[in-house]
């Protein structure tokens, strides 16, 4: 019998494969559990997940009992509505974008290997946060597991080099090897969606530095050209890390109410319609829909919609209950 499993379950279990402590583990296998169509062709899955949460759960009881530290030292809290994690060769400029685009405050030096543990930052792109994370360099001499573990479990990678080093060829070759042999394809449209940047174009030689470059490796990957002194630059950054979290903005009012401007807004992915937004709210809100009106910019202005209507950035909903 086929398992028939639903967009919700999908989800849990992307939250479980992105998980890193034991306690969000449990939480997403009792989120699979509790979302998985409960019927004959999944009783195989639901022992399976039953078994999974049970041994998570244990290891969890002994973790606080042991007080052992359940989070290692380049454990970085998930915060905002994505994680970007800066990576690349040494001295790149990695730190130097975490610097220009968030508050804290990484160690920047005109030497590598500087930075030895990660450090995040928040990012404001217009309303929302978006979390950086700076991280030490890779390279033969400091490459260590967990880097390329946070590559890989991040929305997205941004892999920063210097076309100005002498050795921007071995670093590229360097770097491009470990990503193969951890399978993180150098693309925008798998995940972690990665964005690769040829840095320092505004040092004398450094574009036609880029362009040699940028022929050489064609055939594997599209770099963008990128100078971390360019206000343009970052701010088309700043955009383009938007854009690839593939996530829509919903605003909500209550029927008869005026918007609120200050208002946060519920943040969704892609393709989500208006009874996810009902759910996001509230759950009971999803079960007591009746119908939602809606308001966008030229096109809508309080129309009435259905519950599979796909939802755009920056709509402003009112949902309709019984
Ligand atoms: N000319 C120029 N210099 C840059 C640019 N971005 C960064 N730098 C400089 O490059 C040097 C290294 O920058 P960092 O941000 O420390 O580089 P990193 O990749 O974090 O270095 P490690 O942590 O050692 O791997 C610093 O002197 C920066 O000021 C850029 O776009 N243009
Ligand atoms: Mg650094």
């Amino acid at each position: 019998m086929p398992a028939n499993l639903t967009p919700e379950y999908h989800d849990a279990e992307e939250k479980f494969k992105r998980s890193e402590t034991t306690d969000e583990k449990v939480s997403a296998l009792e989120e699979m559990l509790r979302v998985i169509p409960k019927h004959k062709g999944t009783e195989k899955m639901q022992a399976d997940l039953k078994r999974r949460l049970s041994k998570f759960r244990k290891v969890h009881q002994k973790e606080s009992a042991s007080g052992v530290q359940r989070k290692p030292f380049h454990y970085v809290e998930k915060e905002g509505i994505g994680r970007v994690v800066f990576c690349g060769s040494p001295n790149g400029g990695k730190s130097s974008f975490l610097s220009k685009l968030t508050h804290a405050d990484p160690e920047v030096a005109d030497f590598p290997f500087t930075t030895r543990a990660p450090l995040p930052g928040m990012m404001q792109f217009e309303d929302v946060q978006i979390q950086l994370v700076d991280t030490p360099p890779i390279a033969p001499e400091t490459l260590e597991p967990w880097l390329l573990a946070m590559v890989e479990l991040a929305d997205i990678a941004v892999l920063v080099f210097d076309v100005t080093d002498p050795d921007l060829l071995e670093q590229t070759e360097f770097v491009l090897a470990r990503f193969e042999e951890r399978g993180i394809e150098l693309s925008t449209k798998s995940r972690p969606r990665l964005l690769i940047l040829g840095n320092k174009v505004d040092v004398d030689g450094g574009s036609e530095s880029f362009l040699a470059w940028k022929e050489l490796f064609e055939e594997q990957f599209c770099p963008v050209p990128f100078s971390t002194m360019s206000e343009e630059d970052l701010s088309s950054l700043r955009k383009k890390l938007f854009e690839l979290l593939r996530v829509v903005r919903v605003y909500t009012k209550a029927p008869g109410t005026k918007r609120d401007k200050d208002a946060r807004p519920y943040v969704l992915s892609q393709g989500s319609t208006v009874m996810d937004a009902a759910e996001a709210i509230h759950k009971d809100l999803a079960h007591s829909f009746k119908y939602a009106r809606i308001w966008a910019e030229e096109k809508y202005n309080g129309q009435m919609v259905e519950r599979d209507y796909v939802l755009q950035d920056g709509d402003l909903l009112e949902v309709h209950s019984s």
